[in-house]
């Protein structure tokens, strides 16, 4: 007889999902109306069954939450990974904090790669956990670990910054392929091409695909200073109740910036509010 099994999706390549199920994990297709984009996503409990020889996804169930950029859902932690090199861009940084507050993901920054240099993260510091960490001599590396006890944690960020390097150290044994960095542009090479969950005791590591651009956080721009703590604690001092701080008179905010708000992050928060009410226009024109 056909009996339901249920499971988590910890692996999709192209039409096939790999679900972690207790009797090991199934290779699934998806039943026709959970066929669309984004209706299965990796980290998502399934429930599945076997028709003829093969099994397939029926039923997923209600997620806690959901990432866009790395597509991934029930989340605990998100490592928003960088390194000095690949050069970090703050504005996807900035932009997955946002998504992870959004959705009710601990973000914490990483900084790998701190055998070749550091980088100045003082702007982050009173704004999210930052932790120092290098695949290469296993710094940081048992304090991720402590901190992604019983929890589903994802690793975030542009290619080639370490993310499966980090798994792999924590794994040390567990063999994923590692990528170089292209020394002509000094940029990633996508090595990871499949986002993946791997489970070691209580931990679940997610290892995703490097990622260059966040075009869409899904937020209405005036909602966007609520994820930027570090600005919004000056609020209650600008002129007006509803002050974006950005053309504003009187914005209590401006007059922190280059002070206790950094200026790049400030800036940042204006360039990200730009565009989403630029995305705005264009939907409704
Ligand atoms: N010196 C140094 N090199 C590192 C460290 N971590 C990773 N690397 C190197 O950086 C390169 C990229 O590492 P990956 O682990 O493939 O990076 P990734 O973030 O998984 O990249 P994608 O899968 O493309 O998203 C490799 O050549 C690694 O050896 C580190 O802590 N120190
Ligand atoms: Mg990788
Ligand atoms: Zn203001």
């Amino acid at each position: 007889m056909n009996k339901s099994l249920e499971g988590r999706v910890i692996k999709a390549v192209a039409s096939k999902f790999f679900v972690e199920t207790s009797n090991g994990v199934m290779a699934c297709f998806a039943r026709k109306k959970l066929k669309k984009d984004g209706n299965i996503l990796v980290g998502d409990y399934v429930v599945i069954n076997k028709y003829q020889d093969a099994y397939a996804i029926d039923e997923v169930k209600n997620r806690k939450n959901e990432l866009i950029r790395p597509y991934v859902s029930n989340i605990d932690l998100c490592f928003i990974t960088i390194a000095y090199e690949p050069e970090p861009d703050f504005i996807l940084v900035d932009k997955v904090i946002v998504n992870c507050l959004q959705q009710n993901i601990e973000p914490i920054l990483l900084l790998n790669k701190t055998d070749i240099k550091n980088i100045d993260l003082s702007e982050y510091k009173n704004i999210i956990k930052i932790i120092s960490c290098s695949a290469e001599t296993g710094e940081g590396i048992q304090e991720i670990l402590e901190l992604s006890k019983n929890k589903t944690v994802c690793f975030a960020g542009q290619s080639a910054v370490g993310k499966s390097s980090i798994i792999n150290k924590i794994l040390d044994k567990y063999e994923m392929e590692v990528g170089e960095i292209s020394s002509k542009i000094k940029r990633g090479k996508n090595t990871t091409r499949h986002i993946q969950i791997i489970k070691l005791d209580t931990v679940s590591l997610i290892d995703t695909c490097g990622f260059s651009m966040l075009e869409t956080i899904d937020i209405e721009p005036n909602e966007l200073r609520l994820y930027f703590d570090d600005l919004e604690i000056f609020r209650k001092d600008c002129k007006f109740n509803m002050c974006l701080h950005i053309n504003e008179p009187d914005c209590e905010v401006k007059k922190h910036v280059g002070k206790e708000i950094g200026l790049g992050r400030y800036n940042r928060y204006v360039t990200i509010y730009n565009e989403l009410v630029k995305r705005k226009e264009e939907l409704y024109d």
